[in-house]
Protein backbone atom coordinates (compact mmCIF):
# COMPACT_ATOMS: atom_id res chain seq x y z
CA UNK A 1 0.00 0.00 0.00
CA UNK A 2 1.43 3.39 -0.94
CA UNK A 3 2.45 5.90 2.01
CA UNK A 4 0.91 9.68 1.23
CA UNK A 5 3.85 11.52 -0.04
CA UNK A 6 5.58 14.01 2.35
CA UNK A 7 3.72 16.99 0.56
CA UNK A 8 0.58 15.75 0.64
CA UNK A 9 0.83 15.44 5.05
CA UNK A 10 2.21 18.80 4.65
CA UNK A 11 -1.25 19.97 2.93
CA UNK A 12 -3.26 17.65 4.99
CA UNK A 13 -1.51 20.11 8.48
CA UNK A 14 -2.15 22.86 6.68
CA UNK A 15 -5.68 22.43 6.32
CA UNK A 16 -6.49 21.55 9.57
CA UNK A 17 -4.35 24.30 10.82
CA UNK A 18 -6.12 26.47 8.73
CA UNK A 19 -9.67 25.38 9.75
CA UNK A 20 -8.78 25.71 13.40
CA UNK A 21 -7.44 29.51 13.17
CA UNK A 22 -3.68 29.05 12.76
CA UNK A 23 -1.14 29.42 9.65
CA UNK A 24 1.54 26.50 9.11
CA UNK A 25 3.60 28.67 7.03
CA UNK A 26 3.27 31.22 9.49
CA UNK A 27 4.45 28.96 12.17
CA UNK A 28 7.73 27.96 10.48
CA UNK A 29 11.20 28.96 10.89
CA UNK A 30 14.52 27.81 10.04
CA UNK A 31 15.84 25.13 11.76
CA UNK A 32 18.58 26.38 14.27
CA UNK A 33 19.10 26.89 18.27
CA UNK A 34 15.99 27.17 19.75
CA UNK A 35 13.50 25.45 17.40
CA UNK A 36 11.83 22.15 17.14
CA UNK A 37 11.44 19.84 14.62
CA UNK A 38 7.40 18.64 13.66
CA UNK A 39 7.31 15.00 12.22
CA UNK A 40 4.45 13.14 11.36
CA UNK A 41 4.75 9.08 11.97
CA UNK A 42 2.93 8.38 8.66
CA UNK A 43 6.06 9.26 6.64
CA UNK A 44 9.11 9.57 9.22
CA UNK A 45 9.67 13.03 7.77
CA UNK A 46 10.35 16.33 9.02
CA UNK A 47 7.27 18.39 8.03
CA UNK A 48 9.48 21.67 9.30
CA UNK A 49 10.87 23.21 12.24
CA UNK A 50 8.91 25.58 14.58
CA UNK A 51 10.22 28.25 17.46
CA UNK A 52 10.32 26.17 21.23
CA UNK A 53 9.40 28.40 23.83
CA UNK A 54 12.68 29.18 26.34
CA UNK A 55 13.15 29.79 30.53
CA UNK A 56 11.85 33.06 29.66
CA UNK A 57 8.97 32.90 27.51
CA UNK A 58 7.46 29.76 29.73
CA UNK A 59 8.23 32.00 32.93
CA UNK A 60 6.35 35.06 31.62
CA UNK A 61 3.65 32.70 30.30
CA UNK A 62 3.02 31.08 33.77
CA UNK A 63 3.08 34.64 35.12
CA UNK A 64 0.60 35.57 32.67
CA UNK A 65 -1.54 32.78 33.40
CA UNK A 66 -1.28 33.52 37.38
CA UNK A 67 -2.30 37.19 36.24
CA UNK A 68 -5.38 36.65 34.84
CA UNK A 69 -5.99 33.74 37.73
CA UNK A 70 -7.01 37.16 39.60
CA UNK A 71 -9.75 37.85 37.45
CA UNK A 72 -10.98 34.85 36.27
CA UNK A 73 -11.53 33.25 39.92
CA UNK A 74 -14.07 36.16 40.15
CA UNK A 75 -16.17 35.55 37.23
CA UNK A 76 -19.25 33.39 38.66
CA UNK A 77 -18.55 29.74 37.41
CA UNK A 78 -22.01 29.19 35.13
CA UNK A 79 -20.64 32.82 32.94
CA UNK A 80 -17.03 30.36 32.92
CA UNK A 81 -19.28 27.70 31.40
CA UNK A 82 -19.86 29.61 28.54
CA UNK A 83 -16.43 29.68 27.10
CA UNK A 84 -16.09 25.67 27.69
CA UNK A 85 -19.74 25.48 25.82
CA UNK A 86 -18.30 28.20 23.27
CA UNK A 87 -15.36 25.47 23.07
CA UNK A 88 -17.09 22.49 22.73
CA UNK A 89 -19.36 24.08 19.69
CA UNK A 90 -16.10 25.04 17.73
CA UNK A 91 -14.72 21.68 18.63
CA UNK A 92 -17.39 20.07 16.61
CA UNK A 93 -17.57 22.98 13.80
CA UNK A 94 -14.15 22.31 13.32
CA UNK A 95 -13.80 18.05 14.26
CA UNK A 96 -12.03 17.17 10.80
CA UNK A 97 -9.62 20.39 10.89
CA UNK A 98 -8.53 19.06 14.33
CA UNK A 99 -8.95 15.75 13.78
CA UNK A 100 -6.26 15.71 10.87
CA UNK A 101 -4.05 17.14 13.15
CA UNK A 102 -4.11 14.39 14.83
CA UNK A 103 -3.67 11.81 12.31
CA UNK A 104 -0.89 13.96 11.29
CA UNK A 105 1.19 13.91 14.29
CA UNK A 106 -0.36 10.65 16.22
CA UNK A 107 -0.54 8.62 13.32
CA UNK A 108 -4.40 7.63 14.04
CA UNK A 109 -6.73 6.70 11.98
CA UNK A 110 -10.18 9.14 10.59
CA UNK A 111 -12.24 7.32 12.43
CA UNK A 112 -10.23 7.47 15.77
CA UNK A 113 -8.93 11.02 15.52
CA UNK A 114 -12.53 12.17 15.12
CA UNK A 115 -13.35 9.88 18.25
CA UNK A 116 -10.19 11.69 20.48
CA UNK A 117 -11.60 15.49 19.05
CA UNK A 118 -15.44 13.51 20.43
CA UNK A 119 -13.71 13.01 23.55
CA UNK A 120 -13.38 17.17 23.79
CA UNK A 121 -16.46 18.01 22.48
CA UNK A 122 -17.95 15.35 25.44
CA UNK A 123 -15.82 16.85 28.46
CA UNK A 124 -16.89 20.32 27.34
CA UNK A 125 -20.49 19.52 27.58
CA UNK A 126 -19.81 18.24 30.88
CA UNK A 127 -17.83 20.80 32.19
CA UNK A 128 -20.75 22.99 31.24
CA UNK A 129 -23.15 20.93 33.33
CA UNK A 130 -20.64 20.97 35.95
CA UNK A 131 -20.20 25.00 35.90
CA UNK A 132 -23.49 25.03 38.21
CA UNK A 133 -22.78 21.75 40.06
CA UNK A 134 -19.66 22.77 42.09
CA UNK A 135 -21.51 22.50 45.17
CA UNK A 136 -20.26 21.43 48.92
CA UNK A 137 -22.59 19.91 51.51
CA UNK A 138 -23.76 21.33 54.42
CA UNK A 139 -24.06 19.25 57.79
CA UNK A 140 -25.24 19.88 61.25
CA UNK A 141 -22.92 21.23 63.53
CA UNK A 142 -22.46 20.01 67.09
CA UNK A 143 -23.04 23.54 68.39
CA UNK A 144 -26.30 25.39 68.71
CA UNK A 145 -26.51 28.24 66.35
CA UNK A 146 -24.00 27.13 64.19
CA UNK A 147 -23.57 25.98 60.74
CA UNK A 148 -20.83 24.04 59.48
CA UNK A 149 -20.40 24.28 55.36
CA UNK A 150 -18.58 23.07 53.10
CA UNK A 151 -17.05 25.22 50.23
CA UNK A 152 -15.17 24.70 47.15
CA UNK A 153 -12.63 27.87 45.36
CA UNK A 154 -10.78 27.80 42.57
CA UNK A 155 -7.39 26.36 42.76
CA UNK A 156 -4.89 28.66 41.00
CA UNK A 157 -2.54 27.86 37.72
CA UNK A 158 -2.98 23.67 36.04
CA UNK A 159 -0.41 22.88 34.66
CA UNK A 160 -0.65 20.44 32.00
CA UNK A 161 1.42 17.87 30.24
CA UNK A 162 0.32 15.28 28.29
CA UNK A 163 1.48 12.08 25.74
CA UNK A 164 1.81 11.76 22.06
CA UNK A 165 -1.18 9.25 22.07
CA UNK A 166 -3.65 11.45 23.23
CA UNK A 167 -2.72 14.42 21.97
CA UNK A 168 -5.43 16.58 22.62
CA UNK A 169 -8.21 14.84 24.58
CA UNK A 170 -5.77 14.65 27.67
CA UNK A 171 -5.86 18.58 27.13
CA UNK A 172 -9.68 18.87 27.37
CA UNK A 173 -9.82 16.75 30.00
CA UNK A 174 -7.93 18.82 31.97
CA UNK A 175 -8.49 22.43 30.43
CA UNK A 176 -12.53 22.08 30.70
CA UNK A 177 -12.57 21.53 34.30
CA UNK A 178 -10.06 23.63 35.14
CA UNK A 179 -11.95 26.70 33.57
CA UNK A 180 -15.19 26.04 35.41
CA UNK A 181 -13.11 25.97 38.11
CA UNK A 182 -11.76 29.56 38.23
CA UNK A 183 -8.63 28.08 36.97
CA UNK A 184 -6.31 28.95 34.05
CA UNK A 185 -3.97 26.42 32.34
CA UNK A 186 -0.55 26.18 30.90
CA UNK A 187 -0.10 23.11 28.62
CA UNK A 188 3.28 21.43 28.28
CA UNK A 189 2.31 18.69 25.20
CA UNK A 190 4.51 16.26 23.57
CA UNK A 191 7.08 17.22 21.35
CA UNK A 192 5.71 14.90 18.77
CA UNK A 193 2.02 16.65 19.08
CA UNK A 194 3.01 20.48 18.40
CA UNK A 195 0.60 21.02 15.62
CA UNK A 196 -2.22 19.30 17.28
CA UNK A 197 -1.53 21.08 20.31
CA UNK A 198 -1.53 24.91 18.14
CA UNK A 199 -5.25 23.74 16.75
CA UNK A 200 -6.74 22.82 20.39
CA UNK A 201 -5.03 26.24 21.86
CA UNK A 202 -5.87 27.63 18.80
CA UNK A 203 -9.73 27.16 18.91
CA UNK A 204 -9.55 27.54 22.59
CA UNK A 205 -8.37 30.93 22.37
CA UNK A 206 -11.33 31.91 19.76
CA UNK A 207 -14.00 30.86 22.65
CA UNK A 208 -11.84 32.81 25.16
CA UNK A 209 -12.02 36.22 22.91
CA UNK A 210 -15.57 35.77 21.90
CA UNK A 211 -16.34 35.65 25.48
CA UNK A 212 -14.29 38.62 26.48
CA UNK A 213 -12.30 35.84 28.68
CA UNK A 214 -8.65 36.62 29.19
CA UNK A 215 -6.60 35.14 26.18
CA UNK A 216 -3.94 34.96 29.04
CA UNK A 217 -6.03 31.93 30.99
CA UNK A 218 -4.66 29.41 28.06
CA UNK A 219 -0.90 29.21 27.57
CA UNK A 220 1.16 26.91 25.23
CA UNK A 221 4.71 25.91 26.09
CA UNK A 222 5.76 24.48 23.00
CA UNK A 223 9.47 22.99 23.36
CA UNK A 224 11.40 19.86 24.92
CA UNK A 225 10.81 18.28 28.97
CA UNK A 226 12.95 21.14 29.74
CA UNK A 227 9.70 23.19 29.63
CA UNK A 228 7.72 20.77 31.62
CA UNK A 229 10.22 20.47 34.49
CA UNK A 230 9.88 24.43 34.93
CA UNK A 231 5.76 23.70 34.90
CA UNK A 232 6.90 21.36 37.55
CA UNK A 233 9.29 23.08 39.63
CA UNK A 234 7.50 26.30 39.38
CA UNK A 235 5.14 27.50 42.88
CA UNK A 236 2.49 29.37 40.81
CA UNK A 237 1.70 26.40 39.03
CA UNK A 238 -1.08 24.97 41.90
CA UNK A 239 -1.67 21.21 40.16
CA UNK A 240 0.43 19.56 37.80
CA UNK A 241 -1.57 17.28 36.09
CA UNK A 242 0.80 15.13 34.33
CA UNK A 243 -0.20 12.39 31.63
CA UNK A 244 3.08 9.90 30.43
CA UNK A 245 4.97 6.71 31.78
CA UNK A 246 5.45 5.83 35.20
CA UNK A 247 9.26 6.75 35.04
CA UNK A 248 8.03 10.53 34.43
CA UNK A 249 5.43 9.94 37.09
CA UNK A 250 8.08 8.99 39.31
CA UNK A 251 9.79 12.07 38.79
CA UNK A 252 6.90 14.61 38.91
CA UNK A 253 5.37 13.12 42.35
CA UNK A 254 7.94 13.97 44.32
CA UNK A 255 8.97 17.01 42.75
CA UNK A 256 5.76 18.41 43.24
CA UNK A 257 5.53 17.25 46.38
CA UNK A 258 8.68 18.51 47.94
CA UNK A 259 6.98 22.35 47.51
CA UNK A 260 3.52 20.94 48.55
CA UNK A 261 1.91 21.60 44.88
CA UNK A 262 -1.26 19.28 43.91
CA UNK A 263 -0.02 16.22 41.54
CA UNK A 264 -2.52 14.51 39.52
CA UNK A 265 -0.95 11.54 36.91
CA UNK A 266 -2.05 9.38 34.82
CA UNK A 267 0.78 7.02 33.72
CA UNK A 268 1.34 3.30 32.54
CA UNK A 269 -1.46 0.63 32.15
CA UNK A 270 -0.99 -3.28 31.50
CA UNK A 271 -4.34 -3.89 31.59
CA UNK A 272 -5.64 -7.92 31.05
CA UNK A 273 -8.87 -8.83 29.67
CA UNK A 274 -10.18 -12.46 31.49
CA UNK A 275 -12.30 -14.10 29.10
CA UNK A 276 -14.45 -17.14 30.89
CA UNK A 277 -15.66 -20.32 29.26
CA UNK A 278 -19.18 -18.92 29.32
CA UNK A 279 -18.12 -15.63 27.55
CA UNK A 280 -19.76 -14.94 24.17
CA UNK A 281 -16.48 -15.23 22.12
CA UNK A 282 -17.41 -13.53 18.77
CA UNK A 283 -18.20 -10.62 21.08
CA UNK A 284 -14.83 -10.89 23.43
CA UNK A 285 -13.28 -11.31 20.17
CA UNK A 286 -14.07 -8.24 18.75
CA UNK A 287 -13.49 -6.34 21.98
CA UNK A 288 -10.15 -8.21 22.29
CA UNK A 289 -8.97 -7.37 18.83
CA UNK A 290 -9.72 -3.62 18.94
CA UNK A 291 -8.44 -3.26 22.56
CA UNK A 292 -5.18 -4.63 21.64
CA UNK A 293 -4.07 -3.62 17.79
CA UNK A 294 -6.62 -0.50 17.52
CA UNK A 295 -4.29 2.56 17.79
CA UNK A 296 -1.64 0.54 17.16
CA UNK A 297 -1.19 -0.73 20.58
CA UNK A 298 -0.35 2.74 21.77
CA UNK A 299 -3.26 3.70 23.75
CA UNK A 300 -2.41 3.28 27.82
CA UNK A 301 -6.13 1.25 28.12
CA UNK A 302 -4.28 -0.67 25.19
CA UNK A 303 -5.14 -4.17 26.49
CA UNK A 304 -1.99 -6.11 26.20
CA UNK A 305 -2.52 -9.18 28.95
CA UNK A 306 -5.50 -12.11 27.65
CA UNK A 307 -6.12 -14.23 30.36
CA UNK A 308 -7.99 -16.72 28.82
CA UNK A 309 -9.56 -20.28 30.38
CA UNK A 310 -8.03 -23.02 29.18
CA UNK A 311 -10.80 -24.60 28.12
CA UNK A 312 -11.40 -21.99 25.04
CA UNK A 313 -8.15 -20.70 24.97
CA UNK A 314 -7.03 -22.65 21.49
CA UNK A 315 -10.36 -21.68 20.17
CA UNK A 316 -10.00 -17.81 20.79
CA UNK A 317 -6.69 -17.63 19.81
CA UNK A 318 -7.02 -19.05 16.16
CA UNK A 319 -9.63 -16.80 16.15
CA UNK A 320 -7.68 -13.60 17.20
CA UNK A 321 -4.80 -14.67 15.28
CA UNK A 322 -7.16 -15.09 12.11
CA UNK A 323 -8.50 -11.74 12.64
CA UNK A 324 -5.25 -9.75 13.08
CA UNK A 325 -4.55 -11.36 9.24
CA UNK A 326 -7.25 -9.73 8.58
CA UNK A 327 -5.71 -6.07 10.02
CA UNK A 328 -5.02 -3.85 7.12
CA UNK A 329 -1.82 -2.06 8.37
CA UNK A 330 -0.57 1.31 6.95
CA UNK A 331 -1.17 4.92 6.47
CA UNK A 332 -4.24 6.38 8.22
CA UNK A 333 -4.83 7.77 5.61
CA UNK A 334 -5.50 5.57 3.15
CA UNK A 335 -9.22 3.84 2.96
CA UNK A 336 -9.98 0.79 5.07
CA UNK A 337 -6.33 1.04 7.30
CA UNK A 338 -7.30 -0.02 11.11
CA UNK A 339 -3.51 0.03 12.20
CA UNK A 340 -1.27 3.03 11.89
CA UNK A 341 2.33 3.32 12.44
CA UNK A 342 4.02 3.43 15.85
CA UNK A 343 5.26 7.05 16.98
CA UNK A 344 8.91 6.72 16.08
CA UNK A 345 11.99 4.29 16.08
CA UNK A 346 12.51 3.84 19.48
CA UNK A 347 9.11 2.29 20.07
CA UNK A 348 9.34 -0.09 17.32
CA UNK A 349 12.85 -1.12 18.96
CA UNK A 350 10.85 -1.56 22.89
CA UNK A 351 8.76 -3.29 20.88
CA UNK A 352 11.31 -5.78 19.39
CA UNK A 353 13.29 -6.04 22.35
CA UNK A 354 10.13 -7.33 24.29
CA UNK A 355 9.18 -9.70 21.46
CA UNK A 356 12.99 -11.04 22.06
CA UNK A 357 12.79 -11.06 25.62
CA UNK A 358 9.13 -13.04 25.60
CA UNK A 359 10.94 -15.58 23.77
CA UNK A 360 13.67 -15.89 25.67
CA UNK A 361 10.95 -16.70 28.59
CA UNK A 362 9.14 -18.93 27.06
CA UNK A 363 6.89 -17.35 24.87
CA UNK A 364 5.71 -17.98 21.34
CA UNK A 365 5.39 -15.47 18.95
CA UNK A 366 2.02 -17.03 17.19
CA UNK A 367 1.21 -13.81 14.60
CA UNK A 368 3.33 -10.43 14.06
CA UNK A 369 6.05 -8.21 15.26
CA UNK A 370 7.55 -7.59 11.43
CA UNK A 371 8.02 -4.61 10.58
CA UNK A 372 6.20 -3.32 7.19
CA UNK A 373 6.78 -0.63 4.54
CA UNK A 374 10.15 -0.11 5.47
CA UNK A 375 11.09 0.01 1.96
CA UNK A 376 8.45 2.85 1.51
CA UNK A 377 9.64 5.20 4.55
CA UNK A 378 13.01 4.26 5.95
CA UNK A 379 12.06 6.33 9.13
CA UNK A 380 8.23 5.60 9.56
CA UNK A 381 7.61 2.33 11.84
CA UNK A 382 4.53 0.20 10.90
CA UNK A 383 4.41 -3.19 12.54
CA UNK A 384 2.14 -5.93 12.59
CA UNK A 385 0.32 -6.25 15.86
CA UNK A 386 1.91 -9.79 17.70
CA UNK A 387 0.37 -12.17 19.51
CA UNK A 388 2.29 -14.10 21.89
CA UNK A 389 1.79 -16.95 24.03
CA UNK A 390 3.38 -17.19 27.29
CA UNK A 391 3.94 -19.92 30.11
CA UNK A 392 2.79 -17.89 32.62
CA UNK A 393 2.72 -13.97 33.59
CA UNK A 394 6.86 -13.66 33.63
CA UNK A 395 8.66 -10.69 34.18
CA UNK A 396 8.18 -8.91 30.61
CA UNK A 397 4.55 -9.40 30.89
CA UNK A 398 4.73 -7.24 33.91
CA UNK A 399 6.26 -4.68 31.72
CA UNK A 400 4.16 -2.21 29.72
CA UNK A 401 5.94 -2.29 26.48
CA UNK A 402 4.03 0.73 24.08
CA UNK A 403 3.43 -1.03 21.06
CA UNK A 404 0.85 -3.70 19.97
CA UNK A 405 1.61 -6.99 21.80
CA UNK A 406 -1.00 -9.31 23.28
CA UNK A 407 0.39 -12.09 25.55
CA UNK A 408 -1.85 -14.81 26.08
CA UNK A 409 -1.83 -16.29 29.40
CA UNK A 410 -4.25 -19.32 30.06
CA UNK A 411 -6.04 -20.34 33.25
CA UNK A 412 -8.21 -23.31 34.95
CA UNK A 413 -9.41 -21.06 37.82
CA UNK A 414 -11.77 -18.12 38.06
CA UNK A 415 -9.84 -16.77 41.21
CA UNK A 416 -6.46 -17.49 39.69
CA UNK A 417 -7.51 -15.41 36.69
CA UNK A 418 -8.32 -12.14 39.19
CA UNK A 419 -5.11 -12.99 40.90
CA UNK A 420 -3.22 -12.87 37.73
CA UNK A 421 -4.73 -9.53 36.63
CA UNK A 422 -3.91 -7.85 39.56
CA UNK A 423 -0.32 -9.81 39.70
CA UNK A 424 1.22 -6.44 37.96
CA UNK A 425 2.56 -3.01 39.59
CA UNK A 426 0.22 -1.10 36.88
CA UNK A 427 -3.91 -0.82 37.68
CA UNK A 428 -5.07 0.89 35.05
CA UNK A 429 -8.24 -0.87 33.41
CA UNK A 430 -9.43 -4.15 33.25
CA UNK A 431 -12.14 -6.78 31.85
CA UNK A 432 -14.17 -9.87 32.04
CA UNK A 433 -16.08 -11.52 29.09
CA UNK A 434 -18.75 -13.69 30.87
CA UNK A 435 -22.10 -14.36 30.83
CA UNK A 436 -21.80 -15.89 34.35
CA UNK A 437 -23.22 -12.98 36.52
CA UNK A 438 -21.67 -14.09 39.56
CA UNK A 439 -18.42 -14.31 38.05
CA UNK A 440 -18.95 -10.44 36.74
CA UNK A 441 -19.45 -9.69 40.65
CA UNK A 442 -16.46 -11.42 41.55
CA UNK A 443 -14.39 -9.36 38.80
CA UNK A 444 -15.80 -5.82 39.89
CA UNK A 445 -15.13 -6.65 43.20
CA UNK A 446 -11.71 -7.94 42.81
CA UNK A 447 -10.11 -6.21 40.09
CA UNK A 448 -7.50 -3.55 41.49
CA UNK A 449 -7.95 -1.63 38.63
CA UNK A 450 -9.52 2.22 38.24
CA UNK A 451 -11.48 1.29 35.16
CA UNK A 452 -12.74 -2.25 35.65
CA UNK A 453 -15.57 -3.79 32.49
CA UNK A 454 -17.92 -6.37 31.69
CA UNK A 455 -18.01 -7.84 28.75
CA UNK A 456 -16.20 -4.73 26.54
CA UNK A 457 -12.56 -4.34 26.13
CA UNK A 458 -10.01 -2.28 28.72
CA UNK A 459 -9.92 0.25 26.24
CA UNK A 460 -12.37 3.56 24.95
CA UNK A 461 -13.36 4.58 27.94
CA UNK A 462 -16.21 7.67 27.93
CA UNK A 463 -16.39 10.97 29.52
CA UNK A 464 -18.32 11.12 32.77
CA UNK A 465 -16.64 7.90 34.27
CA UNK A 466 -13.28 8.62 36.12
CA UNK A 467 -10.80 7.51 34.21
CA UNK A 468 -7.58 6.43 36.10
CA UNK A 469 -5.77 4.05 38.00
CA UNK A 470 -4.28 2.62 40.95
CA UNK A 471 -0.61 1.65 41.83
CA UNK A 472 1.95 2.55 39.57
CA UNK A 473 -0.69 4.15 37.35
CA UNK A 474 -0.38 6.87 39.97
CA UNK A 475 -4.39 7.37 41.48
CA UNK A 476 -5.06 10.28 39.72
CA UNK A 477 -8.58 10.34 38.01
CA UNK A 478 -10.02 12.32 35.50
CA UNK A 479 -13.05 13.50 33.61
CA UNK A 480 -15.24 11.82 36.05
CA UNK A 481 -18.48 12.95 38.51
CA UNK A 482 -16.54 14.68 40.79
CA UNK A 483 -12.83 15.11 39.19
CA UNK A 484 -13.88 18.66 39.15
CA UNK A 485 -12.82 18.67 43.03
CA UNK A 486 -9.12 17.98 42.30
CA UNK A 487 -9.29 21.42 40.09
CA UNK A 488 -10.95 23.62 43.41
CA UNK A 489 -9.03 24.07 46.68
CA UNK A 490 -12.12 22.99 49.78
CA UNK A 491 -12.50 24.86 52.79
CA UNK A 492 -14.88 24.13 55.69
CA UNK A 493 -16.72 26.72 57.18
CA UNK A 494 -18.55 26.76 60.70
CA UNK A 495 -20.35 29.99 61.01
CA UNK A 496 -21.95 31.03 64.57
CA UNK A 497 -24.87 32.89 64.46
CA UNK A 498 -25.71 32.08 68.45
CA UNK A 499 -24.10 34.77 69.95
CA UNK A 500 -22.38 32.46 72.41
CA UNK A 501 -19.17 30.43 71.71
CA UNK A 502 -19.80 27.10 72.92
CA UNK A 503 -16.45 25.26 71.82
CA UNK A 504 -16.43 22.43 69.76
CA UNK A 505 -16.28 18.76 71.74
CA UNK A 506 -17.60 20.69 74.59
CA UNK A 507 -14.02 22.18 75.57
CA UNK A 508 -14.20 24.58 78.30
CA UNK A 509 -11.96 28.04 78.47
CA UNK A 510 -11.84 31.44 79.66
C1 LIG B 1 -4.79 7.31 26.97
O1 LIG B 1 -4.49 6.30 26.35
O2 LIG B 1 -3.91 8.10 27.37
O3 LIG B 1 -10.26 4.95 27.28
C2 LIG B 1 -6.19 7.74 27.19
C3 LIG B 1 -9.61 5.23 26.27
C4 LIG B 1 -9.60 6.68 25.84
C5 LIG B 1 -8.57 7.45 26.57
C6 LIG B 1 -7.21 6.83 26.58
N1 LIG B 1 -10.91 7.24 26.09
O4 LIG B 1 -9.01 4.41 25.63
Amino acid sequence: MALPSHDDIIDLARRGLRGCGADLDELLTAEGSGTIPLRSPITGQALGHMRADDAASADAKIGSAAGAFEQWRTVPAPVRGRVVQRWGELLGEHKEDLAALVTVEAGKTPSEAAGEVQEMIDICELALGQSRQLFGKTLPSERPGHRLMETWHPLGVVGIITAFNFPVAVFAWNTALALVCGDPVVWKPSETSTLSAVGAHSLLRRALEENDAPAELNQLLVGDRGLGERLVDDERVALVSATGSVRMGREVGPRVAQRFGRVLLELGGNNAAIVAPSADIDLALRGVVFAAAGTAGQRCTTLRRLIVHESIAGDLVDKIVAAYGTLSIGSPTAEGVLVGPLIGKAAFENMQSALEAAKAQGGEVLCGGQRVLADEAADAYYVEPAVVRMPGQTEIVEAETFAPILYVIEYSDFDDAIALNNAVPQGLSSAVFTSDMAEAERFIAGSDTGIANVNIGTSGAEIGGAFGGNKETGGGRESGTDSWQAYMRQATNTVNYSGELPLAQGVEFL
